[in-house]
């Protein structure tokens, strides 16, 4: 059993994981399942719908796989090599947060998992399937969920991103981590749009990673000034762990920052076209979230960045096809133009605008 564990720390090392431990499905007792079903009930998920159609298979790793009998959890660093919240000191670029400057990181952990998982079941003759969930990794000694509700550990710090591999293979347990938060709070109290109700809660709502990333629909206004110029997702409350202080920065090739991916200017992704943005993004996670929500968000920078050199790139996407890049056009405008000059485009918008939305935010103080 001992041997099998060795190779399988070896396979994960070879495969760019730079933590691997083990844990069993029973070590999750019912109040993961129960705080599942709270953070569902309180809406905390917003549009993000899947997390209520899978909320069953999710509950317990038992519910994914009755006969699995151990659960590799594997941790990559992804570590940035300066600090990450540099960046939100210049308003004419948009930050990126790290997880996303390098290649798609769901294609790297993906493809490590599936390594790994083909090691084992070959040298076991055991069955496999692959699974992410924080409180496993916490059962298993990986680290344990923050007062963030990410999971923190003494080597890493914040910034480890997880996979897990069930298995029916009988592996010995490892030792299961216990909070190190203490009386910390520096997560909680630098969040920008108060997304935690308390800690160890996140009201993904007002997350910016949510709303930048995973959200649809329009931002509400009481949003748009505390995100200045995040563009995709949020690091401040990870870089702010004091467990950062023993993270060494990222080693593997493909979680490495492309330089284009960090701090680009706002009038590029302003110009942004639907093909130009997916040759710009390729490979990368921001390409999913699609052309429309990325100019969106540089919008609502463009509008906090007090720089009016923005405003022609601003005022070519009043007459955007996407509502979405309309609406934060208008926004923008609002925030950027002299009044007079923000008038006459209302008067030359305004009227012929179809949607309902876009035509509110003509009428709605630029707050
Ligand atoms: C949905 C999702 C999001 C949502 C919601 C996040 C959230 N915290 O729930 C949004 C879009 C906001 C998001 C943002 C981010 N995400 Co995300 N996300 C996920 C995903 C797909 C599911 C998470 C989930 O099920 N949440 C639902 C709730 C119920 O689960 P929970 O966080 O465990 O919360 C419960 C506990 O905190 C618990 N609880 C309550 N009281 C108490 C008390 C104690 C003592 C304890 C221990 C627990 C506890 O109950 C909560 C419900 O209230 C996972 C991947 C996965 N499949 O797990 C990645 C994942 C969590 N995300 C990840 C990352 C990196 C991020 C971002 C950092 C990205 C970014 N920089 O923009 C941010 C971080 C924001 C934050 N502070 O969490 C990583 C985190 C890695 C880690 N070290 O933990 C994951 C694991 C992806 C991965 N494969 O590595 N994400
Ligand atoms: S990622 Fe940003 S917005 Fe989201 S909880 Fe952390 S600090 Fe708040
Ligand atoms: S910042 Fe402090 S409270 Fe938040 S996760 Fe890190 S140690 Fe815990």
């Amino acid at each position: 059993m001992s041997d099998l564990k060795d190779l399988i720390r070896a396979e994960a090392r070879a495969a760019g994981f730079d933590a691997a431990r083990i844990t069993t499905p029973d070590a999750l007792d019912a109040r993961t399942g129960q705080r599942l079903a709270e953070f569902l009930s309180a809406g905390r998920h917003g549009d993000m719908e899947w997390m209520a159609s899978t909320a069953h298979r999710r509950r317990h790793p038992i519910e994914v796989w009755p006969d699995a009998r151990s659960i590799v959890m594997l941790g990559m660093n992804y570590a940035p090599a300066g600090n990450p919240l540099a960046v939100l000191g210049e308003p004419d670029r948009g930050a990126i947060s790290c997880y996303a400057q390098g290649q798609d990181y769901h294609d790297v952990v993906r493809t490590g998992l599936k390594r790994v998982a083909s090691c084992l079941a070959r040298a076991s003759g055991a069955d496999v399937k692959v699974f992410v969930e924080k409180p496993l990794a916490a059962a298993a000694g990986l680290g344990w969920q923050g007062k963030h509700t990410n999971l923190v550990s003494r080597r890493f710090g914040s910034w480890l991103f997880l996979g897990a591999i069930l298995t029916t293979a009988e592996l010995l347990p490892d030792a299961p981590e216990t909070d190190h938060c203490g009386s910390c709070r520096r997560c909680l109290d630098i969040c920008p749009t108060e997304a935690f109700p308390a800690p160890y809660q996140l009201d993904a709502r007002r997350c910016i990673a949510y709303l930048t990333i995973e959200h649809k629909g329009h931002i509400p206004p009481e949003f748009r000034k505390p995100i200045g110029n995040r563009v995709f997702g949020c690091d401040d409350c990870l870089a702010v762990c004091p467990w950062n202080k023993f993270a060494e920065t990222a080693h593997h090739a493909k979680l490495q920052a492309l330089p284009a991916n960090h701090a680009p200017p706002l009038a590029e992704l302003l110009g942004l076209d639907d093909a130009g943005f997916r040759r710009r993004f390729a490979g990368t996670a921001i390409k999913r979230t699609g052309r429309d929500r990325i100019v969106r968000n540089a919008l609502i920078a463009a509008g906090n960045s007090g720089d009016a050199g923005l405003l022609p790139a601003v005022e070519r996407l009043l007459g955007d096809c996407s509502v979405l890049v309309r609406a934060m056009a208008v926004w923008a405008v609002k925030r950027l133009a002299e009044p007079d000059h923000a008038d006459r485009l209302q008067a030359q918008h305004a009227p012929g605008e179809p949607d309902v939305d876009v035509r509110r935010e003509w009428v709605w103080p630029a707050a």
